[in-house]
């Protein structure tokens, strides 16, 4: 099973048989709250019968179309829907399936555009230590989770990281951190040492979610921008889990009013229904590779399932849904409750450190014994008492459904703090 303690999970399955709104039905027919939007992905809650209704609807209408050299009309709409959220001109849309795909994509566009524009020196690619980028030969090589790429041998030659940004003298800060910028101003030190005609593009989470939530330091993407612009590196923006209303507005990029020049989204797409994922890029990129070529095929890219009509049906729907219910909004209007409630843990056995945005929050602790055995024992105790949590090592790691409500968020925090005091 993925990233799955297969022993552990053989002696004491936990078996999720349903999900409707914020809750799943467990084997035994338990209710169990969903504090991370399955795995940060079911921004609408379960069980949306409109998204359901669409993509059965698109089944019958037309299952399947080649991806290449064919299109379907529900392809080009959502691409459409998706530019018009976007900000700036991120107005072309590549479609994946996978978050993984995704980055896979936008690394290879960024490669591609510099080549056939002119300047093939641009091959070295930077991601961030402690970046999650999924689990691709591209993704791991510009990630900077160590566990996640030792095994796997020499990975994507030429790629360099800047410095993660947590820093632990800045516990407990609520929403952005307000130092830190000096760790964007290490990308100067990295086009110094490479020479920027060697770099490609430059790939970051907005906030990083999978090392354990890392909001942004304040001004730290703004100078990242700046640097990206000046030396004509490609900035690109991993929106997987930031994107869909996660951190109260449809992306980061919005929310914090910098633009990339790609960005890579999935998850929330489809409200996880099913898989999808895309990339997009500014229109000066679309445009590079049109000029470069006169005729045939620009871009030797795709999946089969590239946009495929069912997953483009369950994507507009999940729109729909945001849209119609205005949850990127409400997810901003509960931020602020949901700051407060979590960092009313701030007292509770074992937590050294709390960090929130948006809809997201990282509850730190202490490490037990061995890394991630507290962890562990905190997700067990509270999925035995009714509430499903994220677990990286010992952080816990909080994304709810967009459409929480108050005591819900309560119910989190009372939960988590009964466990954190029977946990050893
Ligand atoms: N980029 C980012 C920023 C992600 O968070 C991916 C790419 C890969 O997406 P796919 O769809 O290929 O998994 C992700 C995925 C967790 C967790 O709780 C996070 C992810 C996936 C599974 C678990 O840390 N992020
Ligand atoms: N498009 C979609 C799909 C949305 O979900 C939202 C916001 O929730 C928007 C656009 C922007 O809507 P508004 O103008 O209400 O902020």
């Amino acid at each position: 099973m993925p990233f799955t303690d297969n022993r552990a999970f053989k002696a004491a399955p936990r078996m999720l048989v349903a999900a409707s709104g914020m809750h799943y039905t467990d084997a035994d027919g338990r209710q169990v709250l969903d504090a991370t939007a399955g795995l940060w992905c079911v921004n609408a809650g379960h069980g949306r019968a409109h998204i359901a209704e669409a993509l059965a609807a698109q089944a019958m209408q037309l299952d399947y179309a080649p991806a290449f050299q064919f299109g379907h009309p529900l392809g080009f709409t959502l691409a459409s829907r998706l530019a018009a959220m976007l900000p700036g001109d991120l107005d072309r849309i590549f479609f994946a399936n996978s978050g993984s795909e995704a980055v896979d994509t936008a690394l290879k566009i960024a490669l591609a555009f510099h080549r056939v524009t002119g300047q093939a020196s641009r091959t070295r690619l930077i991601g961030r230590e402690r970046g999650y980028h999924g689990v691709g030969f591209g993704g791991i090589s510009v990630g900077g989770i160590a566990n996640n790429r030792k095994l796997f041998g020499t990975l994507l030659a030429g790629v360099d990281h800047l410095p993660h940004t947590h820093n632990p003298a800045y516990a407990f800060s609520r929403g952005q951190p307000q130092s830190g910028v000096a760790c964007a101003e290490a990308l100067e030190r990295l086009v110094a040492l490479h020479d920027p005609s060697t770099i490609a593009a430059v790939i970051v989470e907005p906030l990083a979610g999978s090392t354990g939530v890392l909001p942004p330091p304040v001004g730290y993407l703004e100078r990242l921008r700046e640097i990206c612009t000046r030396h004509g590196i490609l900035l690109i923006f991993d929106e997987v889990i930031s994107g869909f209303g996660r951190l109260g507005s449809a992306f980061a990029a919005e929310r914090f009013g910098v633009v990339p020049d790609m960005l890579v989204m999935a998850k929330g797409l489809t409200n996880g229904v099913v898989p999808m994922g895309a990339v997009a890029v500014r229109q000066a990129l679309y445009d590079g590779f049109l000029a470069a070529s006169p005729e045939g095929i620009e871009l030797p890219h795709g999946y089969t399932y590239s946009g495929h009509p069912v997953a483009a049906a369950a994507a507009l729907a999940s729109l729909d849904i945001y849209q119609e219910e205005a949850l990127f909004a409400r997810a901003n209007a509960l931020s602020a409750p949901f700051e407060q409630a979590v960092h009313s843990l701030r007292d509770a056995p074992y937590v050294i450190d709390i960090r929130n945005l948006g809809l997201v929050a990282g509850i730190e602790l202490a490490p037990g014994g061995r890394p991630g055995a507290r962890g562990a024992a905190m997700l067990q105790a509270c999925f035995e008492a009714g509430l499903l949590i994220r677990v990286t090592g010992d952080t816990i790691a909080l994304s709810p459904p967009l459409i929480i409500e108050e005591a819900q968020i309560d119910q989190i925090v009372e939960t988590l703090r009964r466990a954190l005091d029977a946990v050893v």
